[in-house]
């Protein structure tokens, strides 16, 4: 939980309490204490690991032990209660720009209206015009803010990091069921997507409707959608749609082929069979002529008997990967044994909670044979950067700990601000002297596309920057991607020779995977990174990898697969 979950969490919580007319003063302190915390200079995180929670001004004792609780738990108790007594879709409504608290409140007194789809539709047929205090301006003013947040394409969806978690609780529960056997992850969380839509699971058993009956009657089930012989639906908390299917194991690998998809990957399959004389559906292949049925117990028998390699997960989009099976053409994905390194780390001299010999123990743990420590440059108000001064005693300080080390090398680094109008906060002299440099936008996102993509172009064009850091800056549920030109940005890394980075943590994921292949098939190298701001955040670098893999990317293409000796050779650093 970062500073900016907490006080998200927290203006939720007083939007509800609005919501549900409880008095001002309680609602208040929730967005005061959100305000407040925004406006930290260190992670909360940090500030309660030194004891220090105290310090933090503008919010009270009560509150003060909410945040605890959070740090400790992920969430808190009063804030789980209270999401349960509202509707799922009236937190929705709530969070559409231009509609609040008292607003949902009208809408659900007056209307009944509990979701979105709901409200669209009541302003489709004029229903809101004739509510008091509205009028015809603010309700077509409510659908158009409607419309605009059903076209993000990861609206309405979970963050695979999220989707994941619930995913193995239930798995875990399912599996304690005298009737079920095995537990299977399938759907778009299974090929990794970075958002799912709902969560797809399988079962083996052979008392389908004893697995079923089991699954619905789980504790957390909030609402039963369908329960069928041997499929069934239900809502999870947190608006979790789960999808069951239970299967014997004689038919589990077109199951499990079936529902993993994606769809499109599936109909080409579909396609392909065909043309060999089967129809091919979640049971096996069935025999045009003969009618008879192969089923297939192992996933790779599927593949197997299409004459195609066998296909990961990731792959299966129909972006080219079954022609490339086909003719042997599939790459070798990278994997997490290939991760040498990680180039992007903070450290406690910006807004880090570990040390840089924290970090380097840490890092000789999960086997890397080096990592960068990138702290933040000072026009960063939010992170607590170093001026030049500092970076220098930053500088002395890693060549220091090097000499501690000798299991793994500290690159000295920074993550340079690029500022407003395409200048970096370092001077050339300063980032000469660095062993990496990564840079990033951190403030000014609202900039039009051309100004954007302009000021990414010029720091790329900096022969002492390394590596491009975050690049579309978008934060699930937060913040769209920034309006840039990302073709333009692959075509400056290529002709300047930059990296750019695939940044793991589970809330950012940018590059995405349709960048990122489109960056390698330009030949540009890319870095998994992690932005560790606390040792945990190093082991994020699954859900990076993820992505990579998605993008069909090779070890050859990733900058930190290199070993020590081939990085300080691209970096042009000489001492080893
Ligand atoms: P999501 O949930 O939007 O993140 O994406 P998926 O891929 O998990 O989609 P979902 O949950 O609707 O369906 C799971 C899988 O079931 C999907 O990946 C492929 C298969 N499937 C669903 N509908 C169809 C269909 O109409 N045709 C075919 N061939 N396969 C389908
Ligand atoms: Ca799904
Ligand atoms: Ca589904």
């Amino acid at each position: 939980m970062d500073n900016v979950q907490i006080a998200e969490m927290f203006n939720r919580m007083a939007r509800i309490l609005e919501f549900k007319g409880e008095n001002q003063f309680k609602t208040r302190a929730y967005t005061n204490a959100a305000r407040s915390i925004k406006g930290l200079d260190e992670e909360l995180m940090g500030l309660y690991r030194n004891g220090k929670i105290d310090s933090i001004p503008g919010v009270g004792e009560v509150l003060k032990s909410k945040i605890v609780e959070i740090l400790e738990t992920g969430s808190f108790d009063a804030y789980e209660k209270a999401i349960k007594e509202v509707p799922h879709g009236i937190i929705d409504i709530m969070d559409v720009p231009g509609i609040g608290p008292k607003m949902a409140r009208l809408f659900y007194e007056k209307l009944g209206i509990k979701s979105i789809d709901e409200l669209s539709k009541a302003a489709r047929e004029h229903r809101i015009r004739r509510l008091p205090r509205m009028g015809e301006k603010l309700e077509e003013k409510i659908l158009r803010s409607i419309i605009r947040l059903q076209q993000d394409k990861d609206y309405g969806r979970h963050p695979i990091a999220l989707a994941g978690e619930i995913a193995r609780e239930i798995r875990q529960e399912l599996c304690s069921s005298p009737h079920i056997e095995k537990v299977f992850i399938a759907g778009s969380l299974r090929r990794k997507k970075d958002t799912v839509g709902d969560i797809d699971l399988i079962v083996v058993s052979d008392e389908p409707e004893k697995a079923i009956n089991f699954f619905i009657n789980m504790e957390k089930v909030e609402e039963i959608l369908e329960a069928g012989a041997s499929k069934a639906s239900v809502m999870y908390p947190g608006n979790f749609h789960i999808d069951l299917r239970v299967v014997e194991r004689e038919h589990l690998g077109s199951m499990l082929q079936h529902f993993t998809g994606s769809k499109e990957h599936n109909i080409h399959l579909r396609r392909l069979a065909i043309s060999k004389g089967y129809r091919l559906n979640e049971y096996g292949f069935t025999n045009e002529n003969s009618g008879i049925l192969k089923p297939c117990g192992r996933e790779e028998d599927i593949y197997d008997f299409l004459g195609l390699d066998y296909l990961p997960p990731e792959l299966r989009e129909d972006r080219g990967e079954i022609e490339a099976s086909l003719t042997g053409n599939l790459p070798r994905l990278i994997e997490k044994k290939d991760i040498k390194g990680d180039l992007h780390v903070h450290s406690t001299w910006s807004d880090g909670i570990n040390t840089i010999e924290e970090l380097a123990q840490a890092a000789i743990q999960r086997g890397y044979e080096y990592i960068a420590i990138t702290d933040h440059s000072h026009s960063t108000g939010i992170a607590n950067g170093l001026s030049e001064k500092q970076l220098i005693e930053h500088m002395g300080e890693i060549e220091r700990i090097n000499d501690e080390f000798d299991d793994i090398r500290i690159l000295s680094g920074t993550e340079c601000d690029i500022r407003a109008d395409g200048k970096l906060d370092y001077s050339n002299d300063i980032l000469e002297r660095l062993d990496i440099v990564i840079v990033a936008v951190h403030a000014g996102l609202e900039q039009d596309r051309t100004r954007m993509t302009r000021r990414i172009v010029a720091a790329l064009e900096n022969e002492h920057v390394d590596i491009l850091a975050h690049p579309t800056g978008r934060k699930f549920g937060k913040r769209p991607a920034y309006d840039v030109e990302m073709e333009k940005i692959i075509t400056a890394a290529k002709e300047n020779e930059k990296g750019l980075e695939i940044n793991s943590s589970p809330w950012r994921l940018d590059l995405n995977d349709t960048n990122a292949r489109n960056a390698k098939e330009h030949g540009v190298m890319l870095a998994i990174n992690t932005d560790t701001h606390a040792i945990d955040h190093f082991d994020n670098i699954s859900f990076g990898i993820d992505v990579a893999r998605r993008a069909w990317v090779e070890p050859d293409d990733v900058i930190n697969a290199m070993s020590l000796k081939q990085i300080c050779s691209r970096l042009g650093i000489s001492r080893q």
